[in-house]
């Protein structure tokens, strides 16, 4: 199978699915607040978990670039909001907002007690968010943290916005999960979170399409 031919007549196969190619990805700003963040332009995805869980290395997975979102062995240091600008190989532009990782237990009390209302504040009032990917370490599954994003996502004050946000759960490592369990961990998963639940490994790539498309259809 020719992967990198043009595509040309159709033919009688099932149509191609995207290849979720990103042509441009750059990166916008960084905010320390919702209200620092750019006016709302084009549509939205947030991603937010636990620090270390492998956020930035999904995002880079996903944009397609070895380190534009930073990776790091400590955790805890990206206390911003992180906007990306991209756009994918069929004209779709959009931007990925990078929430602070939460959970860390060397962040300052003063900093915890921010960021549940910064969160709670962009989640609720930013026009142009359509997902929200909450990602957990398939490994450690939902911790208190975690229920608590979901819950808030489907409250009452979340469901009267005007264009809901979609929660998807990411269960991220995914490779490091021995094969033959991964199937009852993420039923497991998705059964206790009441949300839809995608296996994702940003070293082998391993739900990737899956969540690309999840996210198109939340546009
Ligand atoms: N095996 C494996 N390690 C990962 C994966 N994603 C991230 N990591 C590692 O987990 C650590 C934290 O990743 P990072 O992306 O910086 O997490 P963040 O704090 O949530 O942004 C790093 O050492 C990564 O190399 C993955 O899918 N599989
Ligand atoms: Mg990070």
């Amino acid at each position: 199978m020719g992967e990198s031919s043009v595509q040309t007549a159709p033919s009688a196969e099932k149509p191609r699915a995207p290849l979720n190619r990103v042509i441009d990805a750059e990166f916008v700003a960084g905010a320390t607040k919702a209200t620092g963040l750019p006016a709302p332009a084009l549509a939205e995805l947030a991603f937010a978990g636990r620090s270390n869980v492998g956020k930035s290395s999904l995002l880079n997975a996903m944009m397609q670039r070895k380190s534009l979102a930073r990776t790091s062995g400590t955790p805890g240091c990206t206390r911003q909001i992180n906007v990306f600008s991209i756009k994918m190989d069929d004209g779709l532009a959009l931007q990925l907002i990078d929430l602070p990782g939460y959970g860390y237990a060397k962040v300052s009390k003063k900093e915890k007690s921010e960021w549940g209302p910064m969160l709670e504040g962009y989640l609720l009032e930013r026009p142009t968010l359509r997902a929200l990917v909450l990602l957990v370490d398939v490994r450690r599954g939902l911790e208190d943290d975690d229920r608590q994003l979901v819950d808030f996502l489907s409250s009452p004050q979340s469901t009267t916005r005007n264009k809901p946000v979609e929660p998807i759960l990411v269960a991220t490592k995914l490779d490091k999960l021995p094969l033959s369990q991964r199937k009852t961990t993420l039923a497991a998963l998705q059964k206790a979170a009441g949300v839809r639940t995608i296996g994702f490994s940003s070293v082998t790539g391993d739900g990737r399409d899956e969540l690309w498309s999840r996210l198109r259809a939340s546009l």
